[in-house]
């Protein structure tokens, strides 16, 4: 595993747990961390232990605070194109599921990572919220697309254009938040969840995010496609022998990822 400045890195049996570890800035997002983070998570997608990836912040204040405000305040536009999307287009194209653990702040950049991963936990001291409208700009990862998707336009709307902050219970009564836990829960939480997608067939579990994000992007009639071929692709895989074998045989399925 390489070095890294601003994220951690650990495995808890087959999950990989990347923690975003500038505390001291409520881990704001500058883009050396994004670089790093990009990287981190390509990395565990192609080792073949891991199955699943868990991003959470370090400290007890924040996921993380946003995209690092300091260090876009003197960045032209190209500074920002060179400098930040590319990577966050990495952080989407992961196959692995992400899972986010979230304690704290959310906000900006930091909520639009949440909203990159798969499923969300989240802490019952955290706060969503998307303040860039107060820094004269608009969210530029996602979050006027995927918040919209997920909270409807009226719900956004409200967001985007005060930055009010949200909390973890209000996100998850729209369906943004997967499990809301007592504070400082949130990373074990996440952690056990990932393990149970850990012990799914993991071309299955890959297949099957697939499936589940062409629904934001395609007409339905293409998405039936994809999770028909999906489907019919998976016959073809020792796995699934295993899995419907262990079911006959009244025992836990042992999958191989094959
Ligand atoms: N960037 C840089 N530094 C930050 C950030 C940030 N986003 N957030 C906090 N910090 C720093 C503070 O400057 C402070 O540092 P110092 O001790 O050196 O003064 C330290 O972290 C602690 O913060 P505070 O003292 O402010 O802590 P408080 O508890 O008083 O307040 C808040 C916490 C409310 C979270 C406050 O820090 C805050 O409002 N932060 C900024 C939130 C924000 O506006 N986020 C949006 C940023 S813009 C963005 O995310 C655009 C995303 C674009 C993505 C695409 C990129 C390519």
């Amino acid at each position: 595993m390489s070095n890294y400045q601003s994220i951690l890195v650990d495995r808890d049996e087959r999950v990989g747990i990347v923690t975003l570890n500038r505390p001291n800035e409520l881990n704001a997002l500058n883009f050396q961390l994004v670089s790093e983070l990009a990287n981190a998570l390509e990395e565990l997608d192609r080792d073949e232990e891991i199955r699943c990836m868990v991003i959470t912040g370090a400290g007890e204040k924040a996921f993380a605070a946003g995209a690092d405000i300091k260090e876009m305040s003197d960045k032209s536009p190209i500074d920002m194109l060179l400098g930040g999307f590319e990577n966050w287009i990495r952080i989407r194209r992961v196959k692995k599921p992400l899972i986010a653990a979230v304690g704290g702040y959310a906000l900006g950049g930091g909520c639009e990572l949440a909203m990159h991963c798969d499923m969300i936990v989240a802490s019952e001291n955290t706060r969503f919220g998307q303040p860039e409208i107060t820094l004269g700009v608009i969210p530029g990862a996602g979050g006027t697309q995927r918040l919209a998707r997920t909270l409807g336009k009226y719900r956004t709307m409200e967001m985007v254009l005060t930055g009010v902050q949200v909390t973890a219970q209000e996100m998850a009564d729209h369906g943004l938040v997967n499990r809301v836990v007592p504070k400082g829960e949130h990373l074990r939480e996440a952690v056990k969840l990932a393990k149970e997608v850990a012990a799914r067939g993991p071309i299955a579990v890959r297949l099957a995010k697939q499936a589940v994000l062409a629904s934001f992007e395609t007409t339905l009639e293409e998405g039936l496609e994809m999770e028909r071929k999906n489907f019919l692709l998976l016959f073809a895989t020792e796995d699934k022998r295993e899995g419907m074998q262990a079911f006959i045989e009244k025992r836990k399925a042992d999958f191989k990822g094959r």
